[in-house]
């Protein structure tokens, strides 16, 4: 008897796959493989049943003969240990980041004669209304809420990208690049105040209210999936902060991070060049277990921003704050620097590690950008976060467009440096 591999990345059976099923057994006795949850994540198929949930689910489909578990994006793990006498996928993986998997398997089919069968790709009005009803699941509060809290302890560094609108929240969805045979995208979304400020025209000095934020988080919301970081700055007054973290909740936000300044918030990129004022580890402390009383699940996320390298406070004091905001209820710890080299953050976090194996840390590499996710996760890095770069690389093409069409009284020369809109709006989602 033949034998006929084909992997799923799915929690629901449509058509389609039924439909790939039923080509596979006409060539012979047909093993299936059920990604990962950590492969999965990578395919922005964000797991809402367990693998044991999908083993099950896919051993129950008429024809499957036996199910395993595949635990790399690529074949590699599979095809030369099984030697399936043919592989089937679905036509859809020539184009695009997934061509990368499909050119993987051609390659390893070839090592020993195996065949490819492609069975073209079903998309009729019941696989739409499936893949609508998942994306639905994964936008609501309390799937999209929790998504962090998984993450954390599914990938090495979750990473993190500024959006600010619906148009950012889209990039920060659908962005996906095949990078060394790997598919990668971000699996999270931060909204900064410095960003969403710039993006009204305002100063990053908590001007921009709760309201404001909440508006911009909805727009994001309305069109996404993945979980949100809210910068909350400094979280306002413990009076305010509680009723406000009750709201980000309740509306799917997965974590507010505060930081440990009070009065005039300025941001933190301009250090000591502006006069900004670190709150006392007590007054700061008492905040975030007024915030972590008030919450209602164990989804939500209240993390606590240290300033003290920012402000030239020195590595003990950052490590001080650090014990006390864990002890009054932090569920995270950011630490933030200026300086361009990233010593100062490895020696925070490989000292705040060897006390405390397990608070997530988060980072901010903006002024440290040489350092690699990788490098930080070594350090015990949880979420990296990319604060300001879409809206840094927006401003000078938007600049520069404008000065274009007024230097030439005309759009034409302009018009090189311009995506077609028809381009733009593929990312728009019609129902
Ligand atoms: C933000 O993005 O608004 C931040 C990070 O708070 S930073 O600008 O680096 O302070
Ligand atoms: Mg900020």
């Amino acid at each position: 008897m033949k034998t006929v591999y084909s992997c799923f990345c799915t929690d629901v059976i449509h058509d389609g796959h039924l439909n790939i099923i039923n080509e596979a057994r006409k060539y012979g006795s047909v093993i299936l493989g059920a990604l990962s949850d950590e492969v999965l994540i990578r395919y922005n198929k964000f797991p809402t049943i367990s693998l044991d949930e999908r083993v099950r689910l896919y051993e129950e489909i008429e024809g499957v003969d036996r199910v395993i578990v595949q635990n790399s994006m690529m074949y590699d793990d599979v095809i030369p240990v099984l030697k399936p006498d043919f592989v089937v996928h679905g036509d859809n993986w020539s184009r695009g980041p997934e061509s990368a998997i499909r050119g993987n398997v051609i390659r390893l089919l070839s090592v020993y004669g195996g065949r490819l069968i492609e069975v073209p790709y079903t998309y009729n009005e019941n696989v739409k209304r499936i893949d609508q009803r998942l994306k639905e699941k994964l936008s609501m509060p309390e799937y999209r809420r929790k998504r962090l809290r998984d993450l954390i302890k599914m990938c090495p560094t979750v990473k993190t990208i500024e959006a600010h609108s619906g148009l950012t929240g889209l990039i920060a969805e659908k962005t996906i690049v095949e990078n060394n045979g790997k598919l990668d995208q971000f699996d999270a979304m931060w909204v900064s105040s410095l960003c969403d400020s710039t993006d009204r025209g305002k100063p990053d000095i908590e001007l921009v209210d709760m309201s404001s934020r909440l508006r911009t988080i909805n727009d994001i919301m309305e069109v996404t999936t993945k979980p949100i970081i809210l910068d909350g700055d400094t979280g306002g007054l413990t009076e305010h902060f509680v009723y406000n973290v009750r709201t980000l909740e309740r509306m799917g936000v997965s974590a507010v991070i505060i930081e440990d300044k009070t009065g005039l918030k300025k941001n933190s990129l301009f250090g000591t060049e502006v006069v900004q004022t670190q709150d006392s580890i007590e007054n700061f402390s008492a905040k975030i277990t007024a915030g972590k009383k008030a919450q209602l699940t164990d989804d939500f996320m209240i993390i606590a921003r240290i300033e003290s390298l920012i402000l030239e406070r020195g590595m003990d004091d950052a490590l001080q704050r650090a014990r006390a905001f864990v002890k009054a209820g932090a569920d995270g710890i950011m630490i933030h620097s200026r300086k361009k080299d990233p010593a100062e953050i490895f020696e925070f976090c490989d000292k705040f590690r060897a006390e405390d194996p397990h608070t997530p840390i988060v980072v901010v590499p903006t002024s440290f950008n040489s350092v690699t996710e990788e490098e930080l996760a070594n350090h015990g890095v949880n979420i990296v976060i990319y604060a300001n770069q879409l809206m840094r690389a927006a401003f000078p093409a938007m600049k520069q467009a404008a000065e274009m069409i007024l230097s030439n009284h005309r759009a034409l020369e302009a018009d090189s440096m311009l995506m077609p809109f028809k381009d733009i709006i593929t990312l728009i989602d019609e129902l």
